[in-house]
């Protein structure tokens, strides 16, 4: 391949609050869901890969989970998954939302201060500010002179990610060509979107403290074009739901199964709409108490930083 001149590729951590809109911001990049989302904070868990590419540049957005103060069992790996996103990254992206409180500003702004990385900021949700008020971090960001644009994922998604991609180019370092194929939105593996996606129905279909202790993991998958198990051209995908508690299998399953029902008609909707083709989809739900503590079991559902 003949290197392109002035080309710049590299990689950005998305660093914000848990509910900030990471995800929202990462998929109308994208113009595609890869990412979850949900209106309940401590969404994202394991980092995801969103790739995007024009004739000049390719940015590698990795969103990760929101910043989090607790250290204990999975909270431990969603902290060290952010640092290790921030790591590796060549730019940073802070996400504040409008209504981000100017203290967790000042402590995200830190952090993408002492991280020695480029960064830029971000203001998310403007259609939340009524007139001319000002994002609630605004004093935060006016002391240190920090300049940023405000920004809307979900009303404005085009706009929000011209507004990023702008600002994030020139901070990318230079490169001989993508460091991906072009075509490519992600790196995750279909496996991961599906059992992604089935975590993003409980999120809508379940409250409390039950999303924050389901975990799926997909058992099986067989694709048509591949499996020798195959017997039609839908794929199938069997997945399991783990959930912490006895009670909670009861409240995931619902009344006569109605929950699960659902769960299982969103879930397989999304995975359809981004794999183009059909799709079988088996949930089955188990407890495994206290899964969000145990250290094996955390590794098994790739709750753990790979470290290179
Ligand atoms: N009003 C408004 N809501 C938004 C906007 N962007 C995202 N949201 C909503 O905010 C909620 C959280 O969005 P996510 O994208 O899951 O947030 P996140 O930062 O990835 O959250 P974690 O994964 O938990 O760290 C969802 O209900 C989104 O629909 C926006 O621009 N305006
Ligand atoms: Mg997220």
């Amino acid at each position: 391949m003949t290197a392109k001149k002035n080309y710049r590729a590299g990689f950005v951590a998305l660093l914000g609050e848990p509910n900030a809109g990471k995800s929202t911001l990462l998929n109308a990049l994208l113009g595609e869901q890869i990412s979850i989302v949900s209106e309940k904070p401590q969404t994202t868990r394991s980092r995801v890969h969103g790739i995007w590419s024009d004739s000049n540049a390719q940015i590698v957005f990795v969103d990760a989970p929101g910043t989090i103060e607790s250290t204990s069992g999975i909270n431990s790996f969603l902290k060290e998954e952010i640092v290790d996103v921030i790591n590796k990254a060549d730019a940073v992206l802070v996400v504040l939302a409008a209504d981000t409180e100017e203290d967790s500003a000042r402590k995200l702004l830190s952090v993408a201060k002492s991280s020695g990385k480029p960064f830029q900021v971000i203001i998310n949700k403007s259609d939340l500010l009524k007139g001319d008020r000002l994002p609630k971090s605004w004093p935060a960001l006016l002391e240190d002179k920090i300049e940023f644009v405000a920004v809307s994922a979900l009303k404005k998604s085009k706009e929000a990610g011209q507004e990023v991609v702008g600002r994030l180019v020139p901070l990318m370092p230079e490169a001989e060509g993508p460091l991906f194929d072009e075509e490519l939105l992600t790196t995750e593996t279909m496996r991961k979107l599906a059992a992604e996606f089935v975590r993003e129905a409980c999120f809508h279909h379940t409250r409390q403290e039950i999303p924050y202790g389901l975990a799926v993991r997909v058992t099986k998958y067989i694709d048509p074009n591949e499996s020798s198990e195959a017997d039609s051209d839908v794929t199938k995908i069997y997945c399991e739901i783990i959930v912490e508690k006895p009670a909670h299998k009861g409240i995931v399953i619902g009344a006569k199964g109605a929950n699960l029902k659902k769960i299982g008609s969103d879930a397989r909707k999304s995975i359809e709409k981004i794999l183009g083709s059909r799709v079988y989809l088996d949930l089955h739900v188990d407890v495994r108490e206290g899964w969000t503590k145990n250290k094996r079991i955390l590794k098994e559902l790739g709750y753990v930083v790979v470290k290179e």
